[in-house]
């Protein structure tokens, strides 16, 4: 599958700084993009250095980390912030430009054509003084630009050659998967090469429309860590590696570092002052947790028949909850197995009865799962 070449461009360290809760310190940075780049991500992508004195130093400082992941800036398309962002060594530069329908009623005043005229000259500007840069460039708001503007952009952008790829963004987390693959579709037509897709997550769909991008053909997807960005943010890394390794284990086992992908996040969610969402895909508490009697028998024989991720991979546990009302008597046997009990599979089940009757509307622990356990075998 074409989908295999596919680049994470993790933008924790540019639109992860929008998130409500985030304010990074210069080694907060430094530290969460020496472990972005240990993970294996592709790209890292960095706030505009224009967007304050600290923001400058950070991306000249990340810059020459020396990581293996190629370090980029985010900024508007002007020759002032080209200016700023070729001087901080960045690898890359991610420009961004709004011809949405409900943004900017100046732009609109403007021909459509002086609009590209200016966007060509900032492309052709930044080529000539680094030519070793590279250089994407992408409209925000993408599913609410009129077709007939962006094609027109596109098209004279990617004829241009001055660019290494295309970006589109879902802003406002508006699109559907099939929208996103029909938007690719078209634009893979304009513009054979390279595709970066963002996409915000405010319908749930930011994953989603991720895979539906790679599928349609695009090349380079943007992550944050727990999906933090503005607003809810966007497509979370964690579900995007999900998503990617439950279609190719292999692929994904041999791209990224998977072991160290519970640090990254924990990271990342003490900087910014939470706690890793409890249902997180992969990295969240609940993510291997099993609990009612029909999945807890079927995941002792067989873990594979509900789960589709080994959370061995991840240096993930799996646990089976037995402490509860829909315990299944399976579940406890093996309890009582692992702390040195054996019964018949009858008292089992009047055991297993007992916690359902005790734990049926109130919470109890595991300790008085084994303290049942206990006294029912010194009983026998
Ligand atoms: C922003 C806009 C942006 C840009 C995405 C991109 C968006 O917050 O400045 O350039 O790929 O969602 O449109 O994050
Ligand atoms: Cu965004």
């Amino acid at each position: 599958m074409s989908q295999k070449e596919f680049s994470i461009v993790d933008t924790t360290l540019r639109e992860g700084e929008q998130f409500y809760k985030s304010n990074f310190s210069t080694l907060d940075k430094i530290e969460i993009a020496r472990q972005l780049s240990d993970f294996g991500v592709e790209y890292i992508e960095l706030t505009s250095p224009c967007a304050s004195p600290k923001s400058k130093t950070d991306c000249e400082t990340i810059a020459r980390m020396g990581l293996n992941s190629k370090v980029l800036t985010h900024i508007r398309c002007t020759k002032e912030d080209a200016i700023t962002a070729i001087e901080t060594g960045v690898f890359g530069i991610n420009f961004f430009f709004s011809l949405s329908i409900l943004k900017d009623k100046t732009c609109f005043e403007k021909q459509i054509s002086e609009i590209l005229e200016n966007i060509l000259d900032v492309l052709w500007f930044t080529r000539k003084n680094a030519p070793e840069v590279e250089i994407r460039f992408s409209l925000e708001d993408i599913f609410r630009t009129p077709g007939d503007r962006l094609i027109k952009i596109y098209k004279a952008i990617g004829k241009s050659g001055w660019v290494d790829r295309l970006g589109i963004s879902d802003t406002v987390g508006i699109a559907l998967p099939s929208d996103v693959e029909n938007l690719v579709g078209l634009l893979k037509s304009l513009y054979p090469k390279n595709i970066e897709f963002h996409g915000h997550n405010d319908t749930g769909c930011a994953v989603a429309n991720s895979y539906a991008a790679l599928k349609a053909g695009a090349t380079h997807i943007n992550t944050s860590i727990l999906g933090i960005g503005e607003r809810n943010g966007i497509t979370s890394l964690a579900g995007f590696i999900a998503r990617m390794y439950s279609l190719d284990i292999d692929l994904i086992k041999g791209k990224y570092n998977l072991k160290q992908f519970k640090q990254l996040h924990e990271t990342i969610a003490k900087r910014i002052g939470i706690d890793i969402p409890l249902n997180h895909p992969i990295v969240g508490k609940a993510a291997f947790m099993h609990k009612a009697g029909v999945h807890t028998k079927s995941v002792i024989l067989n873990p594979k028949s509900y789960e589709i991720i080994n959370p061995s991979d991840f240096n993930e546990l799996r646990s089976i909850l037995i402490a509860h009302k829909l315990v299944g008597w399976n579940a406890v046997k093996e309890r009582a197995n692992k702390i040195g009990l054996a019964f018949e599979d009858d008292e089992i089940k009047k055991i297993s009865l007992k916690i359902k009757q005790l734990s049926d509307g109130k919470n109890i622990e595991l300790k008085k799962v084994d303290e049942i356990l206990i006294n029912a075998y010194r009983k026998e």
